[in-house]
Formats: structure tokens, sequence, C-alpha cells
């Protein structure tokens, strides 16, 4: 238990408790659930889980409203529960990242509910509290997230408070030292328990322009394009003044990663979806060492699975920091689910799983993956009736929400909810879809997505190239992904066609062939200098 560097090039399994196994018959997920379940994600191969939020919370959006930094809400189970899981675990050689929510609290946590008491109160300045324009409006045009204006009306202050998402998720005051110093703490505590690292959720949102100036609007062709459509996040009409890589919040995350500094062997990964000038906030918070481990982005985790667009995102980020490191993921807890994205035939979908995990494992960086991909699980279609997601129940049918991705994990396929629960009802009902790709269908079964997924990891981890070998690109040919990565001896040529129909491709002069590696479920060949490569295919060679 010696390398320190271990996250990086890992690959990350993401759990959502809520979805994933229940065991005390309430029809929601839990922690003994993820324990019971801890041999199945060591089986597939993983380095670490990142266990989405658990903490005390009143749910008003699925526990990213956190009423207690340390402590475990009921629903989920108790510390000792906690401990338990962690400790079975590592046992079996995965690290556990929790998911810090610290941009904002629920309206429940007890230090907003002293704040909104007065204005002179002890914590009286945690959030971001201001006053009306003098014709009682508020403070500024600033917009939430999850729609309508980003401030509060409180009547016992007279005053408005922010909010980036949920009216019910006041944003803490970062700009107030002893915020960050209670914030901290809160990860302390975690950190003496034993967890090997934290997603920081929203950590691009920690800030907020201390003038409090309106935004201008959104330009069509400005660096917030990219964001969701309007009509669905009218956040995305804004160009947001205030950079998100503000001097202040570097200037946090050194702090935060001194105190991780003090452990031995923790990570940490920073969710940043800050549209397109997301991979230059990621380089600003990686850079050098001392600031944060790594970032997520939101580059990968949309509609666009082409050549150009994946060579587009590695390239963006790798020159704009050459000692940052990233993220990559396709799918999360927040979006449609890959196969879904990717293609709207049904039929092709097992292909697009399986593709997009080789894909997915020969990238530079670390990479996440989410409960239930390794089935190829579509999103699910769910009624209006059974949302539970505050901001698909707002703009539906617009945008139907995030439900669709969070249903539960289908486990057992003759059973009642698929082996979830054996609750009458579970809080998200499993598709028959779902039912039919439950794990007890896939395991063992040559050929079947999961097994692909066991196959492909573990061929990056035997590759060391893939671990944080360099990366290049080929300028071949569009329409395919080309890229070598290299490291020490270990050099690798990749070629995967993405596209709808075989392709011929012809070696530039200066790649010299060993010899052919069978990366699981390839299948493209070399004939005189000519890879072929079928439809949602790929080629892989020893350089
Ligand atoms: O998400 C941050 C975020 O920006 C999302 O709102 C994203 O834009 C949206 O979900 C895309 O559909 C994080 C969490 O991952 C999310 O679950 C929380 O709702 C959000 O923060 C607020 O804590």
């Amino acid at each position: 238990e010696s390398n320190a560097d271990w996250w990086r090039g890992a690959v990350i399994y993401q759990v959502y408790p809520r979805s994933f196994q229940d065991t005390d018959g309430d029809g929601i997920g839990d922690l003994k659930g993820v324990t019971q379940r801890l041999p199945y994600i060591a089986a597939l191969g993983v380095d670490a889980i990142w266990l989405s939020p658990f903490f005390t919370s009143p749910m008003a959006d699925m526990g990213y409203d956190v009423s207690d930094y340390c402590n475990v809400d009921p629903m989920f189970g108790t510390l000792a529960d906690f401990d338990a899981m962690m400790a079975q675990a590592h046992r079996l050689g995965l690290k556990i990242i929790i998911d810090l929510v610290l941009s904002h609290t629920s309206d429940q946590h007890p230090w907003f509910k002293e704040s909104r008491t007065s204005r002179d109160n002890p914590k009286a300045d945690w959030f971001v509290w201001a006053a009306p324009k003098p014709d009682g409006t508020a403070p500024n045009n600033w917009l939430s997230v999850f729609g309508g204006p980003a401030w509060e009306w409180d009547g016992v202050r007279k005053q408005y408070y922010m909010h980036n998402f949920l009216a019910s998720q006041p944003d803490l005051d970062f700009h107030n030292h002893e915020v960050q110093e209670a914030l901290l703490s809160a990860a302390k505590f975690w950190l003496d328990r034993g967890v090997d690292g934290f997603r920081l959720d929203t950590v691009n949102y920690y800030f907020h322009d201390k003038e409090l100036r309106d935004n201008p609007p959104h330009a069509p062709d400005s660096e917030d394009a990219g964001l969701d459509a309007p009509d669905v996040n009218p956040y995305g009409m804004q160009s947001h003044l205030y950079d998100k890589t503000q001097p202040e919040n570097v200037a946090f995350l050194k702090r935060f990663r001194a105190l991780l500094d003090q452990y031995d062997g923790r990570t940490s990964v920073g969710e940043v979806g800050d549209g397109a000038r997301s991979l230059k906030t990621v380089a600003a918070y990686t850079a050098g060492g001392d600031k944060l481990h790594m970032c997520y982005t939101f580059d990968l985790l949309g509609p666009d699975f082409t050549p150009n667009h994946i060579r587009h995102c590695c390239e963006a980020f790798h020159n704009s920091v050459a000692d940052g490191w990233v993220c990559w993921a396709f799918s999360n807890h927040d979006v449609n689910r890959h196969v879904s994205r990717f293609i709207e035939n049904a039929e092709e979908r097992e292909a697009v799983a399986k593709l997009a995990v080789s894909v997915l494992a020969s990238l530079r960086g670390s990479i996440c993956l989410y409960q239930g991909e390794e089935l190829g699980l579509p999103e699910a279609e769910l009624a209006f009736e059974d949302l539970t997601d505050p901001y698909g129940i707002r703009f539906w049918p617009s945008f139907k929400g995030r439900d669709g991705c969070r249903t539960p994990m289908p486990w057992a396929s003759a059973e009642d909810h698929a082996g979830f629960t054996t609750a009458k009802k579970s809080w998200l009902p499993v598709p028959a879809e779902h039912r039919a790709l439950a794990v007890d269908t896939q395991e063992g079964k040559g050929g079947s997505v999961l097994e692909h997924y066991r196959h492909t990891l573990a061929f990056r981890k035997a590759h060391p190239a893939l671990t944080d070998g360099d990366m290049q690109f080929l300028d071949l040919d569009e329409d395919v992904l080309a890229f070598t990565r290299a490291k020490g001896d270990d050099r690798l040529l990749f070629i995967f066609n993405l596209r709808g129909g075989p392709q011929a491709v012809r070696l530039p002069s200066h790649i010299e062939i060993r010899e052919l590696v069978g990366m699981p479920g390839l299948s493209g060949s070399l004939i005189d200098g000519v890879v072929l490569v079928e439809a949602q295919d790929g080629f892989c060679a020893r350089i």
C-alpha cells in the first residue's frame, strides 16, 4: 500500500447508493447493500469506488443537499455501516472516494438555520446574503442552474440569499475564512476515518463575485456555449462574468491539498462543468501538483461520440497543461446513459457499449465508470408520475430529468425488482429492458458487455502505456480515431472506427508494427500496410 500515485490512470467506479442494493426492504439502496456487492465491483477490476452522497440530507436533490457533513443519513445506514463498508473495500483492494458537496448546504443544515435567524448572529455571514435593489427585486440577474433566479427572498432577514441550484441549496460564502475552516474540518473528519479521497462537487462554483456584478447575456459563440440548451438550463443564457478560475479558488484548493498531503495516498477529483472553458479550468486547478490531483469534466458527457470530438477534448487538455490530470467519463448520475446518447438504433447498443469502453480505457487520464454501464444499460424511459428529480419535474417534457439514469441496478433477471429490493415498491422502477440485461444474464457469458468490461479493464491494467503513458494522435483519416500510447518499451497503436461502415486506412511510413495485440473484442486486421476496421470495432498493435 505504498503507491501514492495510485490515482493516476486509475479506473473509478461510481456507485449511486440509492440505486445499488437495498438490504433493509425500504425500496432504497443502502451502505450495507454496497458492502454486500463489493465483490462484484472488485471482480470488475477497478481501482476505486466513488460513492455519491450518503450524508444526512432532506434529499431535495437526492443527497446533494447536505444537512450534516459528518454523519450518514438513516436511509443509508450508520457511521458503523460506513466503516464496515470501507474496511471490506480495503480488504478487497478497493479505494473509497466520497463525494463532498461543499459549495452549498441544505437549507436544513444547522449553519443555515442559524444564519437566517438575523443579520448579526455568529453565522450571519456564512452564506451569500444581499440586500434587494431599491425596487425590491433580486440583487442582480444571476440565474440558477435548475431554473429561475439564483436569489431567494428571506422574510426574516429581509434580504436575499444566493443559490446556484435549488432554493433549498443555499450557497456557502467561501470568501469567509470561518466557512473554509469548517469545511476543511469536515474533510478532516473523513480523512481521519480512512477515506482514500474526495470527489468535489461543483468545485468551480465555490466562489462568487464579491461585487455581485450582473452577468452579460449569453453570446451564442461565448465560452459558456456547450452548457445545456437554454430552455433546460437558463443558467446557460448568461456569460458568467466572474471567471471560474478565480484566484481565490486556486488558493482554497491549495489549502485543501495541503490537508490531504498530511495523509498518505489520498486523492481528489474536482467536478468542473464550465462550458467550453472547462479544460482550461481543469488545467488551472490541477497544474503544479499543489492543488487538485485531477478534475472531472463534462466534455465527453454530451451526444458527440466522434473521432474529432474525442481528439479535440484530449488535445485541448493535454496541450493546455503538461502536468495536469483529467478524469474522463461517458456517463454519470446527471446525464442520459451513453448508449442512448450515442446511438438511436437499439440493436447497435451492445456494440456501442463495448466500443465506448475500449476507447475510454485507451485514453490518457483516469476514467470513471457509472454503475450499470458495464451491463450496457440504456436510459430508462419513465413516466412523469415516476419522476423524483426536481430538475426534471420542472422542465418536463423538454428535459425529462435525471431519473432515467438513476434507476436501480438489475442483479437477477428472475427476481422482483431484478433483485434490487424485496420491498413492494422500489423508489424508481427497474425497466423491463434492464431486467433482460441483469448481471446474472451476463456474468460468465462470453461476449457479454459485462465480460467485455472485465477483459478490457484487465488489459488496461496490464499496460503501463495506458496508465500514464504519453498519447499522440495520428492524422490518418477523419473517420477513425487513431493514436499511440507509449511508456518505455510499452508502445501501442490504436485505431478505432466509430462510424457506420468498414474503414481501410494506410499506416504512415514512420509507424512500424511489431506485432498485433489482442485488445479484448477488437478484430481489426493488417494487410500490406493497410489497417481494416469494421464499423464499431478497433485495431491494436505493438509498435
Ligand atoms: O452537478 C453539477 C451540475 O452542474 C449539474 O447540475 C449539471 O449541470 C446537470 O445535472 C446536468 O444535467 C452536481 C451533482 O452532480 C448534481 O447531481 C447535483 O444536483 C448538483 O451538483 C448540485 O449539487
